[in-house]
């Protein structure tokens, strides 16, 4: 059995499209990010750095794996059942594009947001920062997919990795589907999927 340890947010939201992409069977742990729930020592067991999203797997014979952070939880379940990540040159895409989302547009997404609305004072210098950096991540997005219709040729952990910041930044108004057509198009086939609805409604 597989336990998905998350809540409602763009890493999370990963590890749930995932799961139901690969149609695994899993149970849902929310946690109460407002409440600290990711620092409980219990949890801390699992995710030594107290974030989300976690999954601890039972396997045979009683022994547990533990996989942390949304990058862990998409390879691993990629490789295991030999899906959602293209072999071949294509392998070298979907590793580099799904990099992307976890190392540079999610962090960098997620430092915006904290400076923009969270800070009690804006630093003028952090928000320019952050948005130059957040719109190099999204004009890079929008040129590969002038090129190819998913970001490793091919549907894969790639996108899944990008759509969920792109899905919230969409859904939070301002003009980013207007401005970069080809995310706009990606983005508007990868939410019709039923996966990802399911995925997106995580924890319910
Ligand atoms: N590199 C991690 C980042 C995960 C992350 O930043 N999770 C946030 C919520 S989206 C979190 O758990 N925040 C709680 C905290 O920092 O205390 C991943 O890709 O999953």
């Amino acid at each position: 059995m597989i336990t998905l340890y998350t809540s409602p947010t763009p890493n999370g939201h990963k590890a749930s499209i995932l799961l139901e992409e690969l149609g695994l069977k899993y149970r849902v742990h929310r946690l109460d990010l407002a409440a600290g729930e990711t620092k409980s020592p219990d949890y801390l067991k699992i995710s030594p750095i107290g974030k989300m999203p976690a999954i601890v797997e039972e396997l045979p014979g009683g022994v547990q794996r533990r996989l942390f952070g949304s990058g862990a939880i998409l390879m691993h379940f990629a490789e295991h059942t030999g899906r959602l990540l293209p072999q071949g040159e294509a392998r070298g895409e979907a590793l580099s594009w799904m990099m992307l989302g976890i190392s540079d547009l999610g962090p960098t997404a997620m430092d915006m947001f904290r400076f923009s609305v969270r800070a009690p004072e804006k630093i003028p210098y952090a928000i320019d920062l952050f948005k130059s950096e957040l719109l190099r991540c999204y004009q890079a997005l929008d040129n590969r997919l002038a090129e190819e219709e998913y970001l490793a040729g091919e549907y894969s952990v790639a996108d899944i990795s990008c759509f969920t910041f792109i899905a919230v930044a969409a859904s939070m108004g301002g003009r980013l589907l207007e401005r970069y057509p080809h995310i706009k198009r990606w983005h508007d086939t990868i939410i019709a999927r039923p996966a990802v609805q399911r995925g997106l409604a995580v924890p319910e």
